[in-house]
């Protein structure tokens, strides 16, 4: 115990919840004692020299003197590399059900290992791969230039004993001097991460969190890498506790001395595996969403305006709250419902004193257009008579020790314990229990403390290292199973909502998470402090996750904690109405979150940001389509379309939103105006029309009542009229060239498979008109914008 740790223990030991987080505490610490594999001796290795090859279907397998690498080029070009026998799968990443993930493409035949200078090489597509002698292990460009290198591993072997599972390794790497990495899931420092070190383990920072809190609630062992010789994504695949290691290159000012950037990546145990995917940023995530899965689509619903509260505490408050939007003429789409309309806290209840009728009131809500989305926690209390109890008992779908016993946590409704969800069965189980959420009349759900947390008043706060789990039939403890622990949730809650309703998408968004979550729904930002820094971290989250192939996040907007002054408040929300998920949401006794809670001025622009939002719906819905079809996300760093701009990939002040918008938020309190770099192009001003020429910087006006936004000369994106009918908004292309824009319309909470149009615009006599792609009226309205400059 550290002395942070006692401190916590002290100081939660003043209340009667603090005293069972610190039984709960030692429970845990005794339960690992007792049944956690300690590392005995352990004897380094590393591969050793090259002993021959063997040609396979898509590449191949180098023996080594003491491992092998199997090398295997996928359709569509993802490369797979696995040393001691690692094989794809099993895997939770990968798409396409099977053990929890399921299916890994089929090998690309077309790719073979051949022999090579130093060594073997594999050309495919994509990549070269080469593999030398000593085993280091080189990802080229088809040109030849370097990507990454990947050094000869470092394993410790546990001596004497033979399981493969706890067995530690260290994998270093070397990328090119001007490269800057992405990703490694949900990280408030980023989007570009700095170097320094990022922990892989799913954790709640407890409370809330800044930009210097890591990890937080979703990692992942996916790096984005971006450099002038080209972009490269590579994942990990070992769902165990790790660490990854960056370090920046620096360039030797055209001495030709570079020193290169690193990497280290280390993990407690798991099977040493990756896979790298390489490309254009849009080929990139389009390979990797294949590999892991395409994301969820969104009912239209959830494009709209959310807003949330822990603690709205009753059904009059609620309806108040609603009531207040309609009076104040703000657009709402969603509710929120957290854990105080529960009974006791208890998953699947609810408090009948203060939520008499939930789904009376969800059917006068629906009748104002607003839907009622529920909170579902993963701990069930320990109480015989609670149903989730029961039928879980009965299930027998709660984690287990190593001795048989169940294990126990404490978490808001007291003594809990935790459903397996790495256990099909377990799954299975669950996912019914959803019934009785959309009898309350819910429309979608809210998965929290799915890290998983149980309260701890000293040490990791999450269950024993030693917690079996059934890991889809293979067995195996909290160690390996805990990063998946929210994903796996995410899947019951999703498989569970599709068999219940077949007929309407869920709506799922869950706190944690892992790689492949995107199959599920969504995620957030969980509790981020209010605060500037809180309102940056928010954009370098949903930045980070979408270029991890996870599109639809955003926000607490306003920030979880305290009260936001009335500008942060403002530029929050500007921001958040650009944002996939827009919601805002704060803690039980924190200030409130309504617009019109923070004066006239205030409540004045945000109708404007509101309005904004309602006008972008087509295009987000767009947006939602080309993600589900292709994994770009709708919110996209500033060098998506030029990664060799060196200047974008520093940017974290502003993203793209879809390939038409460029959206610049106030990040900075009293600033009226602020700098932006722009991308290669002609951007317009979207309120004033002005026109800015990229790459390089301008400064922008950002008066209160706005964040600056500017179109790509030549877009054509899909907006909605005053009327509220789908209209054309077309940017004017330079003269002389041409523009373009697709549309997609969808149903907007089935399955139909969506409609898509393609729109070309283009210059005729001085004007400029827009047709559909291959000739004839478009079909809509058509607003062309910028034409006079
Ligand atoms: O359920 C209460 C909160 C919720 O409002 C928040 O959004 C989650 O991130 N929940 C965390 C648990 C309590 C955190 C202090």
């Amino acid at each position: 115990m550290d002395a942070r740790d006692l401190l916590r223990s002290f100081r939660m030991a003043g209340s009667a919840s603090g005293r069972l987080a610190a039984r709960s505490a030692w429970r845990r610490r005794r339960t690992d004692t007792r049944d956690l594999v300690r590392h005995g001796p352990e004897r380094a290795r590393v591969p050793g020299a090259a002993l021959d090859a063997d040609p396979q279907a898509g590449g191949g397998t180098v023996r080594f003197t003491r491992s092998s690498l199997r090398i295997r080029v996928a359709v569509g070009g993802a490369v797979f590399c696995g040393w001691d026998g690692a094989g794809p799968e099993p895997s939770y990443a990968l798409a396409g059900g099977g053990a929890g993930g399921g299916g890994c493409p089929a090998a690309d035949t077309r790719a073979v290992l051949e022999p090579d200078k130093d060594g073997w090489r594999v050309v495919s597509e994509r990549m070269t791969v080469l593999v030398s002698r000593q085993g280091t292990v080189e990802i080229r460009t088809p040109g030849g230039l370097l990507l990454r290198r990947e050094l000869p591993p470092r394993w410790w072997d546990p001596v004497g004993r033979t399981e493969s599972a706890g067995r530690r390794w260290v994998q270093r790497s070397e990328t090119p001097a001007d490269a800057r990495v992405y990703g490694l899931g949900g990280r408030a420092a980023g989007p570009r991460l700095p170097a320094g070190g990022y922990r892989l383990w799913n954790t709640d920072p407890g409370g809330s969190f800044g930009p210097g809190d890591d990890p937080l609630y979703i990692t992942m062992p996916v790096q984005l890498v971006v450099a002038d010789a080209g972009c490269h994504l590579i994942f990990h695949d070992s769902t165990w506790d790790g660490q990854v290691t960056l370090r920046d290159g620096e360039e030797g000012a055209g001495s030709g001395h570079d020193r290169p950037g690193g990497c280290e990546v280390r993990m407690d145990g798991g099977p040493l595996r990756y896979w790298v995917i390489a490309g254009t940023p849009a080929r990139i995530l389009a390979g990797w969403t294949a590999l892991t899965g395409r994301p969820a689509l969104p009912p239209r619903w959830a494009l709209g305006h959310q807003h949330s509260r822990w603690g709205f505490g009753s059904e009059q408050e609620v309806r108040r709250v609603a009531a207040g939007y309609r009076e104040h003429g703000l657009p709402l789409s969603v509710l929120h419902l957290d854990i105080d309309h529960l009974d006791g806290n208890r998953v699947f209840t609810v408090d009948r004193r203060r939520f008499p009728d939930l789904p009376g009131m969800a059917a006068e809500l629906a009748g104002q257009g607003v839907r009622l989305v529920s909170i579902v926690d993963p701990a069930v209390k320990a109480e015989p008579g609670v149903a989730a109890y029961d039928g879980g008992i009965a299930a027998d779908a709660f984690v287990r020790d190593a001795r048989g016993g169940r294990v126990r946590g404490v978490v808001w409704p007291g003594e809990a314990v935790f459903p397996d969800f790495t256990d099909p069965a377990a799954r299975s189980w669950w996912g019914g229990l959803y019934a009785e959420r959309l009898a309350q009349g819910f429309a979608g759900v809210w998965h929290d403390m799915n890290e998983p947390v149980s309260f701890a008043a000293f040490g990791d706060a999450t269950l024993p290292r030693s917690a079996r789990h059934v890991l889809e039939g293979r067995g195996g403890d909290h160690r390996e199973a805990h990063n998946v622990y929210g994903l796996a949730m995410a899947r019951a809650g999703y498989e569970g909502l599709r068999r219940l309703r077949p007929e309407q998408r869920p709506f799922l968004f869950s706190r944690s998470g892992w790689v492949g979550m995107q199959r599920y729904g969504g995620t957030w930002s969980g509790d981020v402090a209010t605060g500037w820094e809180g309102l940056r971290a928010s954009l370098a989250l949903v930045l980070g996750l979408g270029l991890c192939g996870v599109p639809y996040s955003g926000p607490d907007v306003g920030g979880f904690t305290g009260t936001p002054s009335p500008e942060l408040y403002l530029r929050w929300f500007q921001l958040g109405a650009y944002l996939p998920f827009f919601r805002t949401h704060s803690a039980i006794g924190a200030g409130r979150r309504e617009p019109w809670e923070f004066g006239p001025e205030v409540l004045a622009h945000a109708r404007e940001a509101l309005a904004g939002r309602m006008r972008l719906l087509p295009y987000l819905e767009t947006l939602s389509h080309i993600a589900r079809g292709t994994g770009a996300p709708y919110v996209r760093p500033l060098w998506w379309g030029s990664p060799g701009d060196r200047a974008l990939r520093e940017c974290g002040d502003a993203f793209l939103l879809g390939d038409a918008l460029l959206v610049a938020p106030v990040l900075e309190p009293g600033a009226v105006s602020r700098t932006v770099r722009l991308p290669r192009g002609r951007w317009y001003d979207t309120v004033t029309g002005a026109v800015h020429r990229g790459r390089g910087q301008v400064v922008l006006d950002a008066p209160p009542d706005r964040i600056p936004v500017l179109a790509r000369a030549g877009s054509v994106l899909p907006v909605a009229g005053a009327d509220g009918a789908v209209e054309l908004e077309a940017w004017a292309p330079r003269q002389g060239r041409t523009g373009s824009g697709v549309v997609f319309t969808g149903d907007p909470e089935g399955w139909d498979a969506p409609r898509m149009e393609r729109f070309v615009s283009r210059w005729v006599d001085g004007e400029v008109v827009v047709e559909r792609d291959g000739g004839g009226e478009p079909g809509y309205r058509v607003r062309v914008r910028g034409a006079a400059s």
